[in-house]
């Protein structure tokens, strides 16, 4: 490269360290949180506080003393802000003005603080009161075809609402439960399912503690799930292998300071938190676990030749698995070529990788939406799979594959009933606990309600959280469709810009934040969130309410459905809404094996287990065996490499959670001010003649497979250390590039990691 050519940019500090304290205290500024902001951040993630609002990473039995990370704590202080968005403020911008407004300065005007009604006359939301809101969205409900009515969930709710809002919609005559883990881990719910029978990650904590490999794909701890690091620098100190799959240098993954080990902080060095870097191409995941498991497979043959003890544990490829022959040969016809094409990565990195999984006793696979957003994403984590499989690394300690979750609740929520598929909803306990038979015909998942949605099908929605009509793909075609609805609820903390598409009745109902006081006829509530490990814990809010007027979203769904159901016995929504400890006996009732004595179990330090067959070695497939995956090709991506077409992912900030951007620093990526960038090679850039700072448009490129002209424009380049043919960008700010029927194969999460586009010079 020519001396004046862009320089790549990066961050030159640890994660963690004083950068994740100063990214606290910002936050705190600028949102107003208050003197006793710090008070109740030490009761986040502890046994009888409250458990954060961030991320799903596990709750230990024994915290820390301050059990929270940068984001955990910037969450919770953007939920208690002093800030409110009154009717006084509505009634000063009309809804079309705020339209104009992005997501940052919605969401800065605070909490809500009013019930609101969407006014078409002036073009603004009016204030209104609970009663007339339930009265009037029951009665449209009742009007509408129920098929055509949307309950959406955002990841965030507990297992109360949430369990309750599944058996409002079933009795209300739809299946249509879509939530973001439709576009975040249902290729695990999926993919996962398939190949172990299990929907969700197979290990606990206590595996953390105890392998000597990790295998760590497509996931971003010290951005998206920090409070992973420290376990993570724990196992690097006790001597584990850290193999890192990713296409960019994330810094959680290279180096970490625990801001909370004071020495640390004060005298370094930092941890260095990998061993191996495999910076593959995007999709490229497939290739590389072939080529790790050629050399374990060749390591292997060289150890039986040589009388050794054997890499392969074939007692329980025998015992466990099916498929893995016709495997074994796909992994002999694959060439080191095809796979080195495909991955982006070289065979010695990749013999690397094969040797250390071979030489290590206990394996763990991590990973998280660089696998789960691709249109081969089931494959993917197939793959992953098969390795874990190749030595009995899955159900014994220390080992075992694990899916790290998103949203706090989004595990939970599924559990608990919310799912499109019949076959998952507890069907035969609806009918013996609330004489309830839930409808035949699944629902829709996300994508199947865009769909819905632009054909004109889809006539009312109501989101318990979330901000879909933004995270969803292809969202410049879904906001002209969004407003045909006859009908928009919201339930939320705060405005977005969904908010701001109003169907022709539309309806704001503002809910308590999870760290405030939740008080019912029998007292302050509790409730209870799962994380990514399968653990429940209790969780319980302190601070006084942001309004008055609020409600919690237990409250809400009850208000609801009785103003939209007939009264049924069975049907105690006063009841329930009294006391949850009511709901959580139902829970328990539902799924006695797991939730048995609930109530009791859910405020033990660290929470109870709620226990997974995979984890014991009981596989619940078609086969009753583990399922070796059998590869159709080579890369997660659905449009394959060409001239001048890049695949692009889109990532997250340190400085967002999902549509909720607290600011524009992506600090662990040394980039500041702007979202609208886009990150590209500096190769690529000079190949250009193109400097930082130049103006770009990305535009789809589906190699014919639609007409739609899909593009983002107003965006600058920026030097950025990538693999050959990969660019990235923001979500949910890139979100429009993403074709709708871009989706894994086998559960429909958008493919928004491996998104075909070209990039055009100029605005
Ligand atoms: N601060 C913060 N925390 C969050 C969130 C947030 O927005 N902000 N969101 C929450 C939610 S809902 C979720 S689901 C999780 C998401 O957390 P993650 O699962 O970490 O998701 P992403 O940051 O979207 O992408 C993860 C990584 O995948 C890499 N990647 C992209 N393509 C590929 C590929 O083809 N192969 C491989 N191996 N890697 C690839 C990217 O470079 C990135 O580092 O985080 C949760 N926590
Ligand atoms: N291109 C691209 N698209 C993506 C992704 C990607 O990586 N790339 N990631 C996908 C993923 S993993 C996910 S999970 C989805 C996220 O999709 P969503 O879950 O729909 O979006 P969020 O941004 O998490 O929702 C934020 C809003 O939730 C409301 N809210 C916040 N807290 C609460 C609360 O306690 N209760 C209630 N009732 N409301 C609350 C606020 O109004 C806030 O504006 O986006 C997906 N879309
Ligand atoms: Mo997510």
């Amino acid at each position: 490269m020519a001396d004046d050519a862009p320089q790549p940019k990066s961050y030159s500090g640890a994660a963690g360290g004083w950068g994740s304290l100063r990214g606290i205290a910002r936050t705190e500024l600028k949102e107003r949180a208050g003197p006793m902001a710090l008070a109740t951040l030490q009761e986040q993630n502890k046994p009888g506080g409250f458990m954060c609002v961030s991320c799903a990473w596990v709750k230990p039995p024994e915290p820390h003393l301050l059990e929270f990370c940068e984001n955990g704590a910037k969450a919770t202080l953007w939920d208690l802000t002093t800030r409110r968005c009154t009717p006084e403020f509505f009634a000063r911008h009309t809804v079309s003005e705020l339209r104009g407004w992005d997501g940052h300065a919605l969401e800065l005007q605070g909490r809500l603080t009013h019930p609101m009604r969407y006014d078409p006359a002036t073009d603004r939301y009016v204030p209104t009161s609970w009663d007339e809101a339930f009265a009037a969205i029951g009665t449209k409900l009742k009007a509408l075809d129920p098929k055509a009515v949307t309950f959406y969930t955002s990841g965030k709710a507990a297992l109360e609402p949430s369990y309750l809002y599944a058996i409002f919609a079933r009795a209300y005559g739809h299946n249509n439960l879509p939530d973001s883990s439709n576009m975040c881990h249902e290729t695990t719910s999926v993919g996962l399912k398939k190949v172990i029978g299990s929907s969700v990650g197979t290990c606990t904590l206590d595996d953390l503690r105890h392998c000597d490999a990790i295998f760590h794909l497509g996931q971003n701890p010290g951005t998206n799930s920090p409070r992973l690091l420290r376990p993570l620098k724990e196992a690097v100190e006790r001597g584990c292998k850290i193999v890192v799959f990713n296409p960019l240098r994330e810094k959680g993954l290279i180096e970490f300071i625990d801001p909370q080990d004071p020495k640390q902080m004060t005298l370094g060095p930092a941890t260095k938190m990998n061993h191996l870097y495999l910076q593959v191409r995007p999709g490229g995941d497939i290739a590389a676990l072939i080529g790790v498991m050629k050399r374990v497979l060749e390591l292997d043959e060289q150890a039986k030749a040589e009388g050794r003890p054997r890499k392969l544990d074939e007692g329980f490829l025998a015992q466990h698995t099916t498929g893995f022959d016709a495997f074994l040969a796909k992994l002999e016809a694959t060439s080191w070529e095809e796979i080195e094409h495909h991955s982006g990565v070289t065979r010695p990195e990749l013999e690397r990788a094969g040797d250390i999984y071979a030489g290590a006793n206990n394996v763990m696979g991590i990973y998280g939406m660089g696998i789960t957003q691709h249109v081969h994403g089931s494959q993917a984590i197939g793959l992953l799979v098969n390795l874990l499989l190749l030595n009995g690394n899955i159900g014994r300690r220390g080992a075992g594959c694990s899916p790290i979750r998103g949203h706090s609740n989004v595990q939970g929520q599924r559990t608990v009933g919310i799912t499109e598929k019949v076959e998952l909803a507890p069907v035969d306990k609806y009918r013996e606990l609330f004489d309830l038979e839930t409808p035949p015909e699944d629902g829709h998942n996300t994508v199947a309600f865009v769909e819905a949605l632009l054909e004109g099908r889809a006539k009312g929605f109501v989101g318990l959280g979330g901000n879909l009509a933004m995270a969803v793909p292809d969202h410049s075609r879904v906001h002209q469709a969004w407003r045909e609805m006859e009908l928009t609820v919201h339930i939320a903390t705060k405005l977005n810009a969904t908010h701001c598409l109003p169907g022709k009745e539309a309806w704001l109902l503002p809910c308590l934040a999870r760290a405030e006081t939740d008080m019912q006829e029998s007292g302050n509530q509790q409730v209870t969130i799962e994380d990514s490990f399968s653990h429940i814990y209790g969780s319980i809010g302190r601070r006084d309410p942001a309004s008055e007027q609020l409600k919690s979203e237990t409250a809400i769904v009850c208000g609801l459905a009785k103003a939209t159901l007939p009264d049924r016995p069975k049907l105690r929504w006063d009841e329930w809404q009294a006391d949850y400890s009511r709901i959580r006996d139902l829970i328990a009732r539902t799924w006695p094996d797991q939730f048995h004595e609930m109530n009791v179990r859910m405020n033990q330090p660290g929470g109870f287990y709620r226990g997974n067959a995979a984890h014991e070695r009981v596989w619940k497939t078609d086969s009753g065996k583990a399922e070796f995956t059998d590869p159709t090709t080579l890369n997660s991506c659905g449009i394959g490499q060409a001239e001048g077409r890049f695949h692009l992912v889109t990532l997250r900030s340190n400085d967002q959670f999902n549509t909720t951007i607290y600011g524009h620093s992506d600090r662990l990526r040394g980039l500041e001010g702007s979202r609208m960038i886009v990150l590209m090679r500096p190769e690529d850039m000079v190949a250009r003649g193109w400097r930082e700072g130049d103006p770009v448009r990305l535009e789809t490129d589906t190699d014919g497979r639609d007409e739609e002209l899909r593009a983002v424009g107003g965006l600058k380049v920026v030097p950025y250390d990538l693999p050959e043919g990969t660019l990235a960008g923001y979500f949910p700010e890139l979100n429009p590039l993403v074709p709708l029927w871009y989706h894994d194969e086998l559960s429909q999460t958008p493919a928004s990691k491996g998104v075909p586009v070209r990039v055009v010079a100029g605005p």
